[in-house]
């Protein structure tokens, strides 16, 4: 069979705009470009504002991973400014990148990724009695009867009758790359209507910490509330045993649900090992029980894994100039007036627009510049980032917890560490990463009731809340480890002004385009050797590239300087 370019435009089902054309040849994958085809403004933006509201303009970025934006800005104006929150304010903070990490990865599993695995149309055939055995031999979630199962059946059966599959029109049904029985297809249609009534349930947790959600708020030097057991403004007793009952729903979900069900499914899937990719992970790290420049602490380590070798773990500084690097050789951008080459740590780096095309939507031009996404490189080298980056880090640096958690679920699955590295790995390294993540906000509750019962109710450090108190000039880092992976955000602080500001976000690690040495990003490399069985019906690109669960609004960010109000009607 000849070469043939496969266009993939837009992907749905993801945050924003992605284009992905793959080269097939013998119904093989052979060459996959990446493609970040909108453009929105934040980075420049934010110069010359108050540095103190940064996080709220940060935070418009995205509102899928809302909240994470605001997280990283504060930590790096405080970075800056010499800021040290209270304890009680780093475990809130904590809570709260926890509770968006479990439900963004729930709402990406069911809502925008299962249906890459699961045949919707097929549970219409299950039998509701065996969907309800075989639910029932991986958990105790009480919802699972055989007349549970039945009514879902009926509902789809309905949907299918009418014509009109609304919410499932357009799947790739009857796919022969489908391979769960009939019954198994049922018992995930049903939890993906459970999981969208539980996800409005967990952003309680935003609302009484950040009283709103999404884009609840911040501020430097802690969080915005007082704790109060007895006061009405305040978090008082009422509140706050209310995120404690969330907290314990959310793991029952998560444990009961969501990583029973990816379990079962990566059963199933256990031969299809394609979408790998890099083999070349990164973590900034971060959940400490203490503060987050106890790095050492981190329930999630800091570290870079290179071509999978698990016997050795490099250090990362997200300040180090030489370390993290953005190129822009195929991305529309120049560096210094000059179209790439050069690579530009973030506290040096520049947003300076050059769009060259496409003239026409056909194909990109991918000798030249074809995404809006940048390429990010530790080292100059290209990594993953995400929930598999995390565990593989944690894993490679023996950490007790994330062996056992990431062990027990391949010895269910009956493989080795070296099958994470696939499309369906990185799926069930997303679950495995819930799980973890919703005991480390059980824990940090438990010790935020700990320092209340001791009398420590501080939440805000208002010390150098005056401009006065700050240096003429400083710079700042903050770092999170966020749904989709690593993300960092670089402050120049100047004469009581944001200077300059860069964000580096996890989809721009995954989704960049070639570098300047030819180096493909994490989302190209994983297509290349993935089968693709119909042109037409490509359900292998979409479930490997739905598998790392980007992002493109976060992904790229600039302006346009001609019109900057747009921007601040937008923002307002
Ligand atoms: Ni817009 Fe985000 C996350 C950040 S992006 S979703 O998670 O930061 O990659
Ligand atoms: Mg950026």
């Amino acid at each position: 069979m000849a070469d043939e370019r496969v266009v993939v435009d837009p992907i749905t089902r993801i945050e924003g705009h992605l284009r992905i054309e793959a080269e097939v040849k013998d119904k093989t994958i052979q060459k996959a470009y990446s493609s970040g085809t909108a453009v929105r403004g934040i980075e420049l933006i934010v110069r010359d504002r108050d540095p103190r509201d940064l996080w709220a303009y940060t935070q418009r970025i995205c509102g899928v991973c809302t909240s994470v934006h605001a997280l990283a800005s504060v930590r790096a104006v405080e970075d800056a400014l010499g800021i040290r929150i209270p304890h009680n304010a780093h475990l809130i903070r904590s809570i709260m990148d926890a509770t968006v990490i479990v439900h963004d990865h729930v709402v990406h599993f069911y809502h925008l990724h299962s249906m890459d695995w699961v045949d919707v149309l097929a549970a219409a055939g299950a039998d509701p009695n065996e969907a309800a055995r075989i639910a029932q031999s991986y958990s105790r979630w009480p919802k699972s009867t055989a007349g549970y199962f039945k009514d879902i059946q009926d509902k789809i059966k309905k949907l299918v009758d009418s014509g009109q599959l609304g919410i499932f029109a357009t799947g790739y049904w009857g796919h022969p790359a489908y391979k769960l029985p009939p019954e198994v297809n049922l018992i995930m249609v049903a939890h993906y209507l459970e999981a969208l009534d539980w996800q409005k349930e967990i952003v309680r947790i935003h609302t009484i910490f950040g009283g709103r959600n999404p884009h609840p708020n911040y501020v430097v030097g802690g969080v915005p509330w007082p704790i109060d057991p007895n006061m009405d403004n305040a978090l008082n007793t009422s509140r706050l045993t209310e995120v404690d009952r969330q907290i314990d729903m959310a793991l029952e979900f998560v444990e009961q649900v969501y990583l029973p069900d990816v379990l079962t499914l990566a059963k199933y899937y256990r031969d299809w090992t394609f979408g790998g990719g890099l083999k070349n992970y990164l973590a900034y790290g971060d959940f400490s029980p203490t503060s987050i420049y106890d790095v050492d602490s981190y329930r999630f380590p800091r570290g870079v894994v290179l071509d999978f070798n698990l016997n050795e773990v490099h250090d990362v500084d997200p300040r180090d100039l030489a370390q993290i690097q953005e190129f822009v050789d195929h991305s529309w951008y120049t560096y210094d007036g000059k179209p790439g080459g050069i690579g530009k740590h973030p506290w040096e780096g520049e947003t300076t627009i050059a769009y060259e095309g496409p003239k026409t939507f056909a194909t990109l031009n991918v000798e030249g510049k074809y995404s809006w996404v940048k390429s990010p490189r530790w080292m100059e080298k290209p990594m993953e980032v995400g929930p598999l980056a995390r565990l593989i880090v944690g894993y490679a640096k023996k950490n007790d917890r994330i062996r056992e958690a990431v062990d027990r679920a391949l010895k269910e699955i009956g493989v080795d560490i070296t099958w994470m590295h696939s499309a369906i790995g990185r799926t069930l390294a997303r679950a495995i990463d819930a799980s973890l993540v919703a005991h480390f906000a059980r824990e940090d509750m438990d010790q935020l009731f700990a320092n209340i019962r001791s009398g420590n109710l501080a939440t805000f450090d208002n010390s150098k809340w005056d401009p006065k108190t700050w240096p003429k000039e400083a710079k700042g880092v903050g770092w999170a480890e966020v749904p989709r992976g690593a993300l960092g955000h670089w402050v120049i602080v100047k004469d009581g002004k944001v200077e300059r500001f860069q964000a580096v976000v996890p989809t721009t690690w995954n989704a960049s385009p070639r570098d300047h040495k030819d180096n493909v990003g994490a989302y190209e490399a994983s297509l290349v050797g993935a089968p693709l069985e119909d042109p037409a019906r490509p359900v292998e690109i979409i479930r490997i590239i739905h598998s790392f669960d980007p992002c493109m609004a976060c992904a790229v960010h600039l302006t346009d300087l001609t019109d900057q109000r747009q921007y601040d009607v937008f923002l307002d």
